[in-house]
């Protein structure tokens, strides 16, 4: 049996749900009878049932019992959440054989759906594609980890580094292929905080417009956060680090878009507090302006030389992409 083959396509289910399952993560389901996709099933939106019932429905005892499920997330073992557990569903469902890509990082499952299938006899195989699930997942990962939400820091600039002119100005730097992937960003993220002065010089409307998502019955606008100095007064890390986990555990926010001018794009890199930084850049120059100011280096000798994944559209803007 091709593992990697039916957890590939278990994966690429999954992210048909990209930007519906806020603070769950995206799952997918396949069911595999003599070497054949029989059946398939993914977690299509927050709240809504979880992959494998998604995938399972339908088929009879016998058929399933003959079967290998091949799930992307361990099935989920506890009681006080929305929708109720997948292990013991499977246990009863007849199924001997079942595939997972990766363990449930939710402390409240975390090895305890697999221990059920196999104290029930089903034989469990865990660990394909593990690396690409959890990229796949990497918001929800930073949520169970670290209790924080994932935090997506986007800015935009011409070739010589600059945000804005100095009178604050920077509409628009970029052309309208930036602009459209900045949808795409929005649309995965549970909020949008831009900082104080931004909102006032270029009024944003904060929402996801024009791309496809917006049509979809399921998909809700991210919350809007803007956040000035007099509402929230963010000095040290630790005050950053609060503000941020209350997002998280008060709000149920698991991953905040931040669009920032100099001011706030410099604030926030001091903290070392950034999951993501995408930069778009125009193949311009803007000379005098205002641009990144963090950090105040003595030399050069250990600068930090990032990995990052590089688009370029078709206008000529770039986009650099770095994952801390
Ligand atoms: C699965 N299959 O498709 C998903 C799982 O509030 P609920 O009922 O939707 O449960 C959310 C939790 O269930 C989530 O935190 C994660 O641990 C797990 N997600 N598990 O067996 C799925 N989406
Ligand atoms: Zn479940």
């Amino acid at each position: 049996m091709n593992h990697d083959f039916f957890m590939n396509r278990a994966l690429e289910i999954a992210q048909f749900a990209k930007g519906l399952t806020k603070t769950n993560p995206m799952v997918g389901a396949v069911l595999v009878n003599d070497n054949k996709i029989i059946s398939e099933g993914y977690h299509e939106y927050f709240g809504s049932c979880h992959a494998e019932v998604n995938a399972l429905k339908g088929i009879n005892k016998e058929t399933l019992s003959q079967s290998t499920l091949y799930i992307t997330l361990e099935p989920c073992s506890h009681e006080d959440k929305k929708t109720p557990p997948c292990a013991p569903m499977l246990v009863q469902s007849g199924i001997k054989n079942v595939v997972i890509a990766s363990v449930d990082p939710n402390p409240k499952v975390s090895g305890n759906g697999v221990k059920l299938l196999k104290d029930n006899k089903i034989d469990v195989t865990c660990g394909v594609l593990d690396k690409e699930q959890i990229s796949l997942n990497e918001i929800f990962y930073k949520n169970m980890n670290k209790q924080m939400p994932w935090i997506h820091l986007k800015v935009a600039q011409s070739l010589d580094g600059k945000m804005c002119l100095n009178n604050g100005i920077s509409q628009w730097i970029t052309g309208s292929y930036s602009s459209q992937s900045v949808h795409q960003m929005r649309s995965h993220c549970d909020a949008i905080l831009v900082g104080g002065n931004t909102f006032k010089v270029d009024s944003p409307s904060l929402n996801v417009r024009d791309i496809e998502i917006c049509n979809h019955k399921n998909f809700t606008q991210p919350e809007k956060i803007i956040l000035s100095r007099k509402t929230h007064n963010l000095e040290k890390k630790q005050d950053w680090v609060q503000y941020f986990q209350s997002l998280y555990l008060e709000k149920k926010l698991g991953s905040v878009f931040i669009e920032a001018g100099p001011e706030l794009y410099s604030k926030i890199m001091e903290q070392d507090i950034v999951d993501r930084l995408s930069i778009f850049i125009a193949p311009s120059l803007i000379g005098k302006g205002k641009s990144f100011h963090a950090y105040d280096r003595a030399d050069l000798s250990n600068l930090t030389r990032y990995q990052y994944q590089m688009e370029k559209f078709p206008d000529g803007d770039l986009l650099i992409d770095i994952r801390f």
